[in-house]
């Protein structure tokens, strides 16, 4: 294994790297090194998708042979690639219809532990789907707005919903390229077919359907998931917290959430909080409960109730070898297999909660939302029970605080202020240069590359070049760590007109948007921003980008393959999967360009890619007119009489 320095930029990771070595334990940083990579996967060029196969096409010779079924290397690549979207588009997917059966099941009063928390967001919602509202009871509106979401799945033609939201011209673009989402099970289902043996051969016809299929997670599935979370649990308003291993505790039952569905987490916050829980806690010697999350599930307990963050999805396994976690509760994506083999060695239990995944050497307590907080009582007195069993316990001593918890609903408030909302102050700031542009920097850590140390690299640089930064996932995780999501830690690498801007509205340069699906709180945002004026009237023309610094999943394909087809340009680091084929990769590189008016790119290392990010930023200013550094005050006076006239 290289140096244990050099694998993470992150000191509790590193501790507990150690003690894993100290512990002949192995984990992903160790497996990493074992599984080397072969040329043909890392091309995209590997197809075994029938069973005349597998068959491989050099990258260095790619027209000197096919498959056996006279597949070139361009339809391998772009197939592998598409069925990439699809993964990624179907989990987030899943997830969504799981929320929507959740909020239909609560309004009909079948799930007593949910009820409807944010009802101005629901009437919001509702009038968006054209859903009635009137003098209606509000869990009759809420009972219809999950019916025409869940409706949205099975869908079969017309335009998705909340696709309506886009800007005009963008849906414009979509129905001229074809590529408007019907329904959300539709396009994965229709894309799977398409490449499997014999069916779509045109790379060019393959790739056009990733974008409809990533639209209909980006601008269907996912917002489902974020919009039906917010009308359930809240939407998340600012909020501070700690973030990185140190929040375990050793005195206490420590029950980590890990996965990516709220809906079973908001339960397990609400049964540990229990005095009769708390009660049991105590009856076994511990000083009372303490929860913490890892990957998307702790930014959605996170922004919604405050819970502190453990990790990110790299640190799952070193978590374990605290030896002071009596039970990981996990449901859906990102949970590696790796930690079922860590905990078969220590007294925490893994527990599974998803008729859908599964594990060896975990306990299988199946959440059923009819009674939600039963079973969630169930799962933290199982923890309980494991406090006793407790061995030796190290917990680095390395936290940090940070503020989470912004969107859409909370720029707009607090930049407008309560009675009259508005997007007023970004667009200004964006338009009189102190912000230079807003960056989403997403995704997960993949331990080919240095654990978070590309996020705080680009993160910083980004900010130090005056852009605004939003974030999700994992990558907020890590950013977090390095204490950026203070705006006293901020402040320091801040110019001084971006600095103006975030203290005048008491926010730090760095937003913590949330989990993964939220990703489409940036979409609804970069909408916003359009709708406010002054610079220019597609997503496509704002000085915005996106990235992916440390990228591993397929869903984060799917984010920015859906970015993209929105008007995003959007850069991801580490390897880029179609390497294989300089047709396919120009296609998204180039074509995507002249089609959806922004490209996708590739940059493993992150000067490189702040490079790229902030001369795009400057290209669309330059665009807008807006490029030269005027004289503030003035120019924010012109602008606003000349709103009003
Ligand atoms: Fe998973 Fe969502 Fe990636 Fe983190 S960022 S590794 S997808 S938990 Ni979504
Ligand atoms: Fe080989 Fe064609 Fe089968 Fe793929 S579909 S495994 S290229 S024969």
């Amino acid at each position: 294994m290289a140096e244990i320095e050099e694998l993470s930029a992150c000191e509790a990771t590193l501790e507990m790297l150690r003690q894993a070595k100290e512990l002949e334990q192995e984990t992903a940083f160790d497996r990493v090194e074992q599984q080397k990579g072969c040329a043909f996967g890392e091309a995209g060029s590997c197809c075994r998708i029938c069973n005349m196969g597998p068959c491989r096409i050099n990258p260095k010779k790619p027209e000197e042979s096919r498959g056996v079924c006279g597949a070139t290397m361009d339809t391998i690549v772009a197939r592998n690639f598409a069925r990439m979207v699809c993964g990624g588009a179907s989990a987030h997917s899943d997830h969504g219809r799981a929320v929507a059966e959740t909020l239909i099941l609560a309004a009909k009063g079948e799930a007593k532990d949910y009820e409807i928390k944010d009802r101005i967001k629901l009437l919001e919602v509702a009038a968006d789907l054209g859903v009635e509202i009137g003098d209606r009871d509000i869990n009759d509106i809420a009972l219809e707005v999950g019916e025409r979401c869940l409706a949205m799945f099975g869908q079969q033609e017309g335009e998705l919903a909340f696709a309506q939201r886009a800007p005009e011209p963008r849906k414009e673009i979509w129905r001229q390229l074809g590529v408007f989402p019907r329904g959300i099970d539709r396009e994965v289902v229709e894309l799977m077919h398409r490449t499997s043996i014999g069916v779509d051969q045109d790379y060019e016809n393959i790739l056009m359907a990733c974008a409809r299929t990533a639209l209909a997670d980006g601008w269907g599935g996912s917002m489902v998931g974020t919009e039906l979370q917010d009308i359930l649990f809240q939407t998340p308003v600012p909020l501070e917290s700690k973030v990185n291993l140190g929040v375990l505790k050793e005195d206490e039952v420590n029950i980590i959430v890990h996965g990516h569905e709220p809906i079973l987490s908001e339960m397990i916050v609400l049964a540990a909080s229990l005095p009769e829980m708390q009660e049991k806690a105590k009856a076994v010697g511990a000083k009372g409960i303490n929860l913490a999350g890892i990957c998307c599930t702790a930014n959605e307990v996170l922004t919604r109730h405050g819970v502190p963050i453990a990790g990110n999805v790299l640190q799952q396994e070193l978590a374990l070898l605290t030896g002071a976690v009596e039970a990981m509760v996990v449901d859906v994506q990102c949970v590696y297999q790796g930690i079922g083999q860590i905990a078969s060695c220590l007294h925490t239990d893994i527990i599974t909660t998803s008729p859908k995944a599964k594990m060896p050497y975990a306990r299988h307590i199946e959440f059923h939302e009819d009674h939600a907080l039963d079973i969630a009582k169930e799962i933290v007195s199982a923890a309980i029970e494991n406090f006793p069993k407790r061995g030796k316990v190290r917990i680095p001593d390395v936290q940090e605080s940070l503020i989470a918890g912004f969107n859409h609903e909370y720029i707009n408030y607090m930049l407008g202020g309560r009675f009259r909302a508005s997007y007023r102050p970004l667009n200004d700031g964006v338009i009189d240069g102190r912000i230079r542009g807003v960056v989403g920097v997403v995704g997960c850590n993949n331990p080919r590359v240095k654990h978070d140390d590309i996020h705080v690299r680009v993160v910083k640089e980004l900010i130090a070049n005056g852009c605004l930064v939003v974030m999700t996932g994992c990558a907020a995780q890590s950013v977090a760590k390095a204490g950026l999501m203070l705006p006293e830690v901020a402040r320091e690498i801040c110019p001084q007109g971006l600095w103006e801007i975030c203290e005048a509205v008491g926010i730090p340069p760095v937003l913590h948007c949330g989990s993964c699906v939220d990703n489409s709180r940036i979409l609804i945002a970069c909408t916003a921003m359009v709708h406010e004026g002054g610079l220019g009237d597609d997503i496509s023309e704002l000085p915005v980008a996106g990235c992916a610094p440390e990228w591993m999943s397929e869903k984060a394909i799917a984010i920015g393959e859906y970015f993209v087809a929105s008007g995003v340009y959007t850069v991801f680091g580490v390897k880029w999967p179609t390497m294989g084929s300089k047709n396919v990769t120009d296609f998204l590189f180039k074509k995507y360009g002249e089609l959806f008016k922004n490209t996708w790119d590739f940059e493993p290392d992150p000067e490189k890619m702040v490079g790229k990010i902030l001369s795009h930023i400057d290209s669309k200013r330059e665009a807008l007119g807006i490029m030269a550094k005027r004289e503030r005050v003035l120019f924010d006076m012109a602008m606003r009489r000349e709103l009003e006239i």
